[in-house]
């Protein structure tokens, strides 16, 4: 079946930090695997440039919108193409044929009834260009997405029926098991659904940066919804609505669609609605992914602590850093960059167990047989190391498949464990000295096979380096390689090994300046002792007010995400969803009574304004209520399931 792998279009209206590079990282690498594998794959990427929030921010840049849009979305391809990003498009949602095909997807859902025009009042959050009913804002007016103010906005407005599309939603997600990647998140995504969705309002009278409605409509005060027109693009840049539809053809529904987890309910709900209105094939997965932090804190501008991938590539190595952000973080899970992390494992994976294994390689070579290395005593010497090394290498597809790219990489590693561990073990340079030189070389070529087959499977992630591997082992990675050493499993034919200076020099040193994390230790423990003090007074009858009540501010929070602090006994990492921008991540110590099992999509009670602290290193950002008595402890949970950041009080 043909590939076709889509990264979100970016907004643009700021220049790209590792979030954005994280999500084009993975999508370049599925793509890649793909055409390694011989796929007919077209891979897709480009900017988002409609909407208020883009005519804001051009109007504050003193740009026009045009000019401002063309500027960042300039930045956004440079680069991806300094990165060598293997895209086949990458689509502006100002181009002309993206428009006209926005359009006619209007006027086809519009003459199917599933458009129709009605008024709209509601509040109305520009930042993330979505009206929320009353009862899903946080105090009646802030928003539950992002936590800042809406204004009430009344407009006449074309709706989208996506109430009627419920059943049809759901079923989907029942019958395509992979449709949300992770599955974890499916259960997010269903509740969302079952809790009933509102027809959506389709077009926009308040500004005019949009795509106009089709001419037939003859009603030029509307634009379009930015998420209307930017969903579309998934098919638009295939030709969707021009005169050529070929690359419909190919390469439509999509394999892939690559999100991150704050956009996904748009991916899962609303695109496959359109689609469904639109009667085209639904996309095989929509893959979300976890969001990004710097040592555990969220990356802002006023921070100051915002990651450039273009710096910390121009530092550190642009595939060392597509390796780092690939292994590091389990797929969908929330990942933190540290250049502590970063430098142990370029030094002890890339520099240790994959560079040291070819130069010993070559040294060795060098030493016993001129640098020639000929595999025909592998399988005599070594077949239980090289079976073990296959069985490796036939495992990996499943994970690539499912974007465990963590997991991908994790067991690549053990073939490469198995090479370091035949040195070892069989020591050539022992048998040498016994006069087993047959003995001694095969042991140096089954090296060079593990090699082989490691760095063609590596060349998704680190397309260059691994090039630069397999040609110092005498052949090039390609599809016509990867058939013959990964799906025919052929040894490599007799060679010369090449000398290469070392792929991956140790780093000693943070090499970056530091961004200035806010870390408060001492006023933390300061105002812990206090409370303790205060506690320790307090008696049973001890009245407060009830301002002295409501300068605690609880409120109900969903548990998306919960992992074990490795080391404490009592210790969970929870992310808890309480309607703000980001989820925020608590650490509790109910490891003892609860398993995440127990936890993930239920709700509790989060104490929201308390200072954040440090607990083992980790951020905390809340506290959540709970009971303990003899008999064990419990935590505090609505009665009823409530919207997240719903107040209690
Ligand atoms: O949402 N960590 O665009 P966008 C990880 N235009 N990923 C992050 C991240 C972080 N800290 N910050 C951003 C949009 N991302 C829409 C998409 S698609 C039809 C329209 C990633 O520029 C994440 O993948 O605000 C997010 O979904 C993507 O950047 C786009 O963000």
């Amino acid at each position: 079946m043909n590939n076709y792998v889509t990264t979100p279009i970016y907004y643009v209206n700021g220049e790209a930090h590792i979030g954005h590079a994280y999500t084009t990282f993975i999508a370049d690498t599925l793509a890649r695997y793909a055409k390694l594998q011989g796929k007919k794959t077209y891979f897709l990427t480009g900017t988002d440039e409609h909407g208020q929030k883009i005519e804001e921010s051009a109007k504050k840049n003193g740009k026009s919108t045009k000019e401002f849009a063309d500027e960042i979305s300039a930045t956004f391809k440079n680069l991806w193409d300094g990165f060598d990003i293997d895209y086949d498009k990458f689509i502006r949602t100002t181009d002309e044929d993206h428009k006209i095909g926005v359009q006619k997807a209007f006027k086809t859902m519009y003459d199917k009834g599933d458009i129709y025009k009605g008024d709209y009042e509601g509040h109305y959050c520009i930042s993330c260009e979505t009206f929320f009913p009353e009862s899903q804002l946080i105090d009646n007016e802030f928003c539950p997405d992002c936590g800042r103010g809406t204004t009430i906005v009344k407009e006449e407005s074309y709706f989208f029926k996506l109430s009627s599309y419920e059943d049809r939603l759901l079923k989907l997600y029942e019958e395509q098991d992979d449709f949300i990647l992770p599955r974890s998140r499916k259960n997010e995504v269903i509740n969302f659904v079952k809790n009933g969705l509102h027809d959506l309002s389709v077009t926009r009278t308040s500004f005019t940066w949009g795509v106009p409605l089709p001419k037939e409509l003859n009603d030029d005060k509307h634009v379009m919804y930015v998420w209307l027109d930017a969903l579309l693009n998934y098919i638009t840049a295939l030709g969707y609505g021009s005169d050529d539809e070929s690359l419909m053809k190919e390469f439509w529904p999509a394999t892939k669609h690559l999100v991150g987890k704050d956009i996904l309910r748009f991916h899962a709900i609303y695109w496959p609605a359109f689609l469904m209105s639109l009667d085209l094939p639904l996309p095989k997965s929509i893959c979300a992914h976890g969001w990004w932090t710097r040592d555990g804190e969220k990356m802002s501008k006023s921070k100051g602590n915002v990651v450039s991938p273009k710096e910390v590539a121009d530092v550190y190595g642009y595939e060392n850093f597509r390796y780092f952000m690939l292994r590091e973080v389990p797929f969908g899970q929330d990942g933190d960059y540290s250049q502590r992390a970063f430098i142990d494992r370029v030094n002890s994976e890339l520099s240790n167990d994959l560079g040291n294994l070819l130069n010993r390689i070559i040294g060795m070579s060098g030493k016993y047989s001129e640098f020639a290395i000929s595999s025909v005593d592998v399988v005599k010497y070594h077949t239980s190391e090289y079976t073990e090394m296959t069985k490796v290498i036939e495992s990996l597809d499943s994970f690539m498949q499912n974007v465990q790219t963590h997991r991908y990489l994790e067991e690549l590693w053990k073939a490469l464990s198995i090479a370091n561990k035949s040195i070892e073990q069989y020591a050539p340079w022992v048998k040498m000295k016994e006069n087993k030189k047959d003995e001694a070389l095969a042991t140096v070529a089954l090296v060079a096979n593990i090699l082989a087959k490691v760095s063609i499977m590596l060349n998704p992630i680190m397309p260059h380096t691994t090039q630069k591997i397999a040609s110092a082992l005498g052949f090039e990675i390609n599809a016509d390689s990867y058939t013959r050493f990964i799906d025919d499993d052929d040894v490599l034919s007799d060679f010369v090994i090449q000398k290469v200076p070392p792929l991956f020099p140790r780093i000693e040193e943070p090499l970056m300046n530091e961004a200035p994390i806010q870390e408060h230790p001492k006023e933390v423990k300061k105002e812990q002792k206090a409370v303790e003090k205060k506690v320790s007074t307090v008696e049973e009858d001890n009245i407060i007010t009830i301002d002295q009540f409501f300068e605690t501010s609880l409120k109900i929070g969903t548990v998306l995400e919960v992992d074990e602090v490795k080391k404490s006994k009592k210790l969970l990492r929870l992310q808890v969803d309480l309607g703000e921008e980001q989820p925020r991540q608590i650490i509790a110590g109910i490891k003892e009574f609860y398993s995440a099992d127990d936890l993930i999509d239920t709700q509790v009670c989060v104490v929201s304004n308390l200072k954040p602290a440090k607990l083992m290193g980790m951020l905390s950002e809340g506290m959540i209520l709970a009971a303990k008595d003899k008999d064990g402890l419990v935590l505090v949970r609505p009665e009823k399931r409530k919207t997240s950041g719903t107040k209690v009080g």
